[in-house]
């Protein structure tokens, strides 16, 4: 479903299976050395999400080699199967022939709990147009899609349930987005998951 230009949102894209083994491999990643961190915003504060990055980090704003703004280890490496993934999931949203698709290098992976938030932003730190690519697990969320030239209103809320795939591509890749809320407890409970997770693909073009 086409939400805006360029933004596909493919419902229960992800089986329980992929879910399951998504989840486990998020889970190992979160274990430091670059691990899970708090990131902190240079006005002073921090983000609610907790974040792990793999391939390249991200930090307000840039992106390195090592967890500059945390335990300072080399940042883990970007796994092959996350590129296969990212490329399967934007031949999918648009049609294209996977094999032409972009070469994913970065994943960032957000952990939510009941109380984590994400306020209205854009994701312009990356050298390349290519789409972000966006799966989500656990429970559901409120994400909020705004317009490219402005954080204010007119908003499109969607719901983001586990499994979800989320492609933003075209004129959406630099559109202002957030996630407002997470609705505790509402995840497939066979995943095991408390709270939220959300993967994100992207090409450094570095
Ligand atoms: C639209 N993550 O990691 S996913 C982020 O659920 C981020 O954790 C949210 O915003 C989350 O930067 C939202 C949807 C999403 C992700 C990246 C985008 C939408 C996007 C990049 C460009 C445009
Ligand atoms: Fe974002």
């Amino acid at each position: 479903c086409e939400i805006a230009p360029g933004a596909v949102h493919v419902p229960d894209w992800l089986d329980a299976r992929e879910q399951r083994e998504l989840l486990e491999a998020c889970r190992a990643w979160a274990r430091p050395p670059a691990g899970l961190r708090t990131v902190r915003t240079p006005g002073g504060g921090a983000m609610t999400a907790r974040q792990v990055c793999l391939g390249w980090h991200w930090y307000p704003y840039g992106y390195a080699r090592t967890v500059v703004d945390g335990d300072g280890a080399p940042v883990k490496p970007f796994p092959a199967r996350l590129g296969e993934l990212g490329r399967r999931a934007v031949a999918d949203a648009f049609g294209d022939d996977p094999a032409r698709g972009p070469a994913y290098d970065i994943a960032l992976v957000n952990f939510y709990d009941a109380d984590a938030r994400m306020g209205m932003h854009r994701d312009s730190d990356e050298k390349s147009q290519a789409p972000v690519v966006s799966l989500s697990l656990g429970d559901t969320c409120v994400f909020r899609f705004g317009n490219p030239g402005t954080r204010a209103r007119p908003y499109t809320d969607v719901e983001l349930r586990s499994g979800d795939l989320f492609v933003f591509g075209g004129p959406s890749r630099l559109a202002y987005h957030g996630v407002p809320r997470v609705h505790t407890g509402t995840g497939p409970p066979e995943l095991g998951l408390t709270g939220r997770l959300n993967i994100t693909l992207r090409v450094s073009g570095r």
